[in-house]
């Protein structure tokens, strides 16, 4: 059996899995031996994981307990997760990698850090900062076909957006996110699997006119009614310091607005470092900053037992986030920006 392991809190680690399942069928569908082999197991043909970052060590130990239960996994793919240190601590890909094959294909920089020491380990790493994992994965697996490069082109202008786009896929990335934060926020793994599925099979919106079928606009609706209350609460929350010459934002936003839509709206605001953190049961919280900044986000968030790219990163943290603990990892982090923007 194969095992898909992908990202499943934005549209990118959502995509990445529709994209890996169809890869997966096509593989099995145009080779007669694999698909007679198929037929004849009754058994589905691969293992769908959606990964959450809070959750990240837990989700490979028990695909490792897997693999050495029933020894029936060959192959794992892993698409759009960052191997943050937490994940390399633990001491899991180092055993996945002793009795599998593995595929990474991924653009966090830890991904880049971790490139020649998961080669040693003999795992087949695809990187590239300036693409999302989903067109990496349309890219290597050649996956030609119209809709499979349309769904890659959803992902990477959803990933890579730095200004709002008008095209068609833009905005249907911008739905897809809408469902996704909603089920998020509610802890709703369901909904999150049924829109990858939907995604898979191409039920998920029209192919003329990208435009959510009618089943997922009941979760839009709920989405846009709860926005404008989370807003006004995250809007709530801000706090402004001042570091030397430097504006950083601190906000806590609700579970809703979690990854990006927060970091969207305070964007806007156009401070120099912004620094998210969410309420439950969202346990990931994210930094950004403007381009010219010397800071180096992802880093920063590795510190933290995290990762990113580009401009902007997170971590996760094991615990529902309290009043005290907030308190406390606002200073830490806040500590670390101040050490590093005062070095330059
Ligand atoms: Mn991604």
């Amino acid at each position: 059996m194969i095992a898909n392991v992908h990202h499943t809190e934005d549209p990118d680690g959502i995509i990445a899995g529709a994209l890996l399942n169809r890869y997966q069928d096509s593989r099995i569908l145009s080779d007669p031996k694999e698909l007679h082999l198929q037929l004849k197991s009754l058994a589905p043909a691969s293992l769908q994981m959606g990964i959450r970052y809070d959750s990240l060590v837990e989700s490979f130990s028990s695909l490792l307990e897997n693999v050495q239960r029933y020894g029936g996994i060959s192959q794992i793919y892993v698409a759009d997760i960052n191997p943050n240190p937490r994940l390399m601590q633990s001491g899991l890909i180092e055993k996945l990698a002793q009795s599998t094959e593995i595929f990474w294909i991924d653009h966090h920089t830890g991904t880049e850090q971790q490139q020649e020491y998961f080669s040693q380990l003999g795992i087949q790493v695809t990187y590239d900062a300036s693409k999302c994992a989903s067109l990496l994965l349309a890219r290597k697996f050649n996956m030609t076909d119209t809709y499979e490069q349309r769904l890659a082109k959803i992902a990477q202008l959803h990933d890579y957006r730095d200004k709002e786009v008008d095209s068609p896929e833009a905005k249907l990335g911008v739905e897809l996110e809408k469902i996704i934060c909603l089920a998020n926020a509610r802890e709703d793994t369901f909904t999150r699997t049924q829109l990858m599925d939907d995604l898979r099979r191409g039920y998920c919106f029209s192919k003329e006119t990208l435009l959510l079928l009618p089943h997922w606009q009941q979760n839009i609706q709920e989405y846009d009614q709860e926005k404008n209350k989370a807003i006004q609460e995250l809007e709530k929350s801000i706090e402004s310091v001042t570091v030397g010459k430097y504006q950083i934002l601190i906000a806590r936003a609700p579970a809703l607005l979690s990854q990006k839509p927060a970091i969207w709206y305070l964007k806007q605001k156009d401070p120099d470092v912004l620094l998210c953190f969410f309420q439950p049961p969202c346990r990931n919280h994210i930094m950004d900053k403007r381009k010219n900044i010397p800071l180096d986000i992802p880093a920063l968030c590795t510190g933290f037992g995290g990762g990113g790219r580009g401009t902007g990163g997170g971590f996760a943290i094991a615990e529902n986030m309290t009043p005290e603990l907030y308190v406390r990892l606002k200073e830490e982090v806040l500590q670390k920006i101040k050490e590093q923007l005062c070095k330059k």
